[in-house]
């Protein structure tokens, strides 16, 4: 069984939308998030984590909204600023910029503790990320990571005063033409999403491993 890993309800509802409420398991997890700039070394050293802790193949979800006036603020740190100003509040901060342009990025980890290497011809070799490029300690290292296969997705957007009561997150906040996410359905949203563009990046590869 293919496990999703998060703690949040939005994203394991969209990834079950996505690929079938009987292909993929919620667990409720909250593994290590290392502090990074980027969300790739956060999702695969979250992938190890969770592997190690569930012992079948899973997916870990790392996601962030990029403001681009901001210089990606809060990308990252998405989560500590929804839950500490709130996103009525990064609106507040929006609206006097001229340009409001933003995007939503995911980055999904797949860990299954190495089976997926046993295909003939993996794709994407350069996705494997190595412990160096992931943070992990030197103990890690020094043992052998784990393999972690990455599928990113991204969708730009301008930020918008509140609209729309579905979707979880920024979502209310976050237009893309014309419509914000929370305005749409979790299929709408998964059509064009930075979380559906991994999603779809990651069936097309685990159909075929
Ligand atoms: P897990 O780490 O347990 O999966 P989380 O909510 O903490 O859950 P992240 O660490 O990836 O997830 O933080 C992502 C932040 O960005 C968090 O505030 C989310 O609400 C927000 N976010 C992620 N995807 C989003 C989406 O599709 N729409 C709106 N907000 C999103
Ligand atoms: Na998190």
């Amino acid at each position: 069984m293919l496990h999703y890993v998060t703690t949040n309800d939005g994203k394991l509802r969209e990834a079950r939308a996505y690929l079938g409420e009987d292909a993929v398991s919620g667990y409720n997890f909250d593994y290590t998030e290392i502090q990074s700039h980027d969300l790739e070394p956060i999702a695969a050293y979250g992938a190890r984590e969770a592997y190690r802790q569930v012992g079948e193949p899973v997916i870990v979800d790392d996601a962030g909204l990029f403001i681009d006036e901001f210089d990606g603020f809060p990308g990252p740190y998405s989560a500590f600023v929804e839950d500490t100003i709130g996103i009525e509040r990064v609106w507040t901060l929006s609206e006097p910029l001229a340009d409001r342009s933003a995007s939503f990025r995911c980055v999904l980890a797949y860990c299954d503790g190495g089976a997926f290497k046993a295909s003939p011809d993996p794709i994407d070799r350069d996705d494997r990320v190595t412990a160096a490029a992931t943070g992990a300690t030197a103990d890690e290292e020094e043992s052998q990571p784990l393999p972690v296969k990455l599928f990113s997705g991204a969708v730009p957007g301008t930020i918008v005063e509140p609209r729309g009561s579905g979707g979880f997150g920024y979502d209310p906040i976050f237009e893309h033409d014309g419509t914000t996410f929370a305005e749409m359905t979790a299929e709408e949203k998964n059509a064009l999403s930075h979380r559906g563009r991994a999603l779809a990046k990651f069936a097309e590869w685990f159909e075929t491993r």
